[in-house]
């Protein structure tokens, strides 16, 4: 061990579970590069790992076809009560559900190294940071959380002899019998994963995946699951959400915190490049935001991670250059298209497809091939420090002051480009009935609209009307301070199946009348379901854009949205009682309002 560990619960903890899994050695994480490179050096002579040619210090993996994003259908959070989960959460009863992992657990290690990870979540010197341990036995685990947390031994010195952390336990569930040898992706059947976490004691317990979310137990399990039960509990937020500073000609900042569903475009917005002359952006986080209302007042946003786990599939450099320019060196790919030169390759990528590759499965690939060459959620990982476009602020131990929130999703039809709040009600309201269609961030169907209030349904620790009303409970408390709310929509089709709206960097121009909405200057339109921008509100100059397009995009069907309210009825149904009076009473505005011929 590279330090000494003061801390007695933490050695009790790793003592308690080597005794458990049974693991061949216990390695205690430094966080320093030589660590990392050792790892990799390792993984790539075990041949779990590609070495690239063409990017310094960046390595591929390719991921057992079983395991390949995220499991909600194996994601648990064990309240003593159901009802304390709420009716979007699957709910096992913490002894029965321990009682099941512990059996899984026993001996699971065997052959490999238990490593502990000590990480902070925010940076260290912020107060608003907190500090996990994960103990994994994957490398890979290890090698992705020195990119997406600061971790190691800077750590240990934060947590000191009683300081709190949140125990993350994560096996990928596959012992080695001795002498039996390794896979390149180890991992265990669907129906012995699970994703567990134990608010009541804040502890998570993951089991069978080496993948993303199920893995990597610092991003959603404890900076969404776990955070949200603690934001709640203590007054603050923790949330799906991208973080953005967006700098107007005139210099003036405003910082935007949106939130869309997985695979829904945070990591694109996070990084835009304004296309309206003048406008700058800069990034501070892609996927989590903790908030906490300041001394002033104001909502002060933090990002707790250090890295980026983005999807790479429709990630250019047309698309989205910034991240492009991010994943240049130090990072990690993980199921995209290996090419004969040494690179990495994906669907959408803007380059032309290699004329021979190896796919995510490991097999011979060509541009006729009859699948996909990379996994639709194949992802990079990649230091946050090193997109282009960071913002100077984005370790600011205090967070930025929030301006706006967006909520959206991606849906084909009835939902307008963007839409403004009436009044903070109205906007818990949006996004308390946000729907989106599904995508391959989760093992499931894709493309099947579900509502994803918040993009919190796979996220949320606790019953999701109690959150609701916390949501209520911040607003009150934030009043003429609170940010402004609006949704937007990118992903309006045409009949025949095209983007009705160009996305990307021309999203610039839905954030530049949102914040002109916030100076008081710029129009909105009153329709039933928020306040909308005519076409002139919006600055469209020089996008080539036909203007049957922009009419389509700004249209309010009312017949559509009539359509809508048995379908939200019914999502507002399932929380029976526990639904904020405040929320039902949005439902008989909008009702009425869309009423009135
Ligand atoms: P998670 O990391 O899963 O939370 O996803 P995310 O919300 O960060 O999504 P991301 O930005 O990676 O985008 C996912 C997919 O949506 C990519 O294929 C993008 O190319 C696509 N996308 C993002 N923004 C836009 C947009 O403005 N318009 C269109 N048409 N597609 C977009
Ligand atoms: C998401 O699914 O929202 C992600 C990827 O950001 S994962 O880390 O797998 O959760
Ligand atoms: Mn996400």
């Amino acid at each position: 061990m590279a330090y000494e560990v003061k801390n007695q619960r933490l050695v009790q903890w790793v003592h308690e579970t080597a005794a458990l899994c049974q693991p061949e050695a216990v390695y205690w994480c430094e966080g320093s590069q030589a660590e990392y490179d050792n790892l990799m050096a390792q993984m790539v002579a075990a041949g779990s790992a590609v070495q690239l040619k063409q990017r310094p210090n960046c390595f591929l993996f390719r991921s057992d076809p079983s395991d390949v994003a995220r499991v909600e259908a194996r994601t648990y959070i064990s309240t003593p009560g159901k009802d304390d989960a709420g009716p979007t959460n699957n709910w096992i009863a913490p002894d029965e559900l321990k009682g099941t992992m512990r059996k899984l657990y026993r001996g699971c290690m065997a052959g490999r190294t238990m490593y502990v990870i000590p990480f902070s979540m925010g940076p260290i010197d912020s107060p608003m940071a907190k500090i996990g341990v994960e103990i994994t036995d994957s490398p890979y685990v290890v090698c992705n959380m020195h990119i997406m947390t600061r971790a190691g031994a800077k750590v240990i010195d934060a947590l000191g002899p009683d300081g709190d952390f949140v125990p993350c336990l994560h096996s990928v569930g596959a012992p080695l019998a001795p002498g039996q040898p390794d896979v390149a992706w180890p991992c265990a059947p669907m129906e012995q994963k699970y994703i567990s976490h134990f608010p009541e004691e804040n502890l998570i317990w993951s089991f069978g995946s080496g993948y993303g979310g199920n893995a990597l137990l610092g991003k959603k399990c404890f900076a969404l699951r776990i955070a949200t039960v603690l934001a709640r509990r203590e007054g603050w937020m923790a949330e799906h959400m991208l973080i953005l500073r967006l700098i107007s000609p005139a210099g003036k900042q405003y910082h935007i915190a949106a939130a869309f569903p997985s695979a829904c475009g945070k990591t694109n917005l996070a990084m835009i490049q304004p296309t309206i002359p003048g406008w700058q952006a800069e990034c501070i986080g892609d996927d989590i935001a903790w908030m906490k209302i300041g001394p002033d007042g104001r909502l002060y946003a933090i990002n707790p991670e250090a890295g980026f786990f983005g999807v790479a599939p429709g990630t250019s450099y047309q698309s989205n250059p910034m991240a492009m320019d991010t994943i240049r060196e130090n990072a990690i790919f993980t199921n995209c298209v290996l090419t004969d030169d040494g690179d990495v390759w994906w669907e959408g990528m803007g380059a032309p497809a290699p004329t021979h590759g190896i796919d995510w499965k490991g097999r011979d690939w060509t541009p006729g091939s009859p699948e996909p060459g990379a996994h639709p959620n194949a992802r990079f990982t990649a230091p946050a420090a090193q997109c282009p476009v960071i913002s100077s602020d984005w370790e600011k131990p205090a967070g930025v002051p929030i301006d706006i929130f967006v909520f959206g999703g991606r849906r084909a039809g009835v939902a307008p480009l963007v839409t403004e709040a009436f009044d903070w009600d109205h906007g818990v309201f949006l996004g308390a009935t946000a729907s989106s269609e599904t995508t391959a961030a989760n093992i499931g169907a894709v493309g099947n609209l579900r509502r994803d209030p918040f993009a919190m349904q796979p996220f949320c620790g606790y019953n999701m009307a109690d959150y609701f009303q916390h949501w209520l409970d911040m607003g009150d408390r934030l009043g003429s301070q609170a940010p402004r709310i609006f949704y937007v929509n990118w992903f309006r089709k045409t009949p025949a199946g095209q983007w009705l709206w160009p996305g990307y960097g021309e999203n610039s121009r839905v954030l530049k009348w949102m914040c002109e909405r916030v100076d008081g200057v710029a129009p909105a339109q009153e329709t039933p379901i928020g306040l909308l921008p005519s076409a002139a509100d919006l600055d469209l100059d020089g996008l080539d854009i036909a203007p049957d397009n922009i009419r389509e995009l700004l249209r309010v069907d009312r017949a559509a949205w009539q359509a809508e309210m048995p379908d939200i009825e019914k999502h507002f149904a399932r929380f029976g009682d526990r639904l904020p009076e405040r929320l039902r009473l949005q439902v008989q505005r909008l009702a009425a309002r869309l009423g009135r011929g």
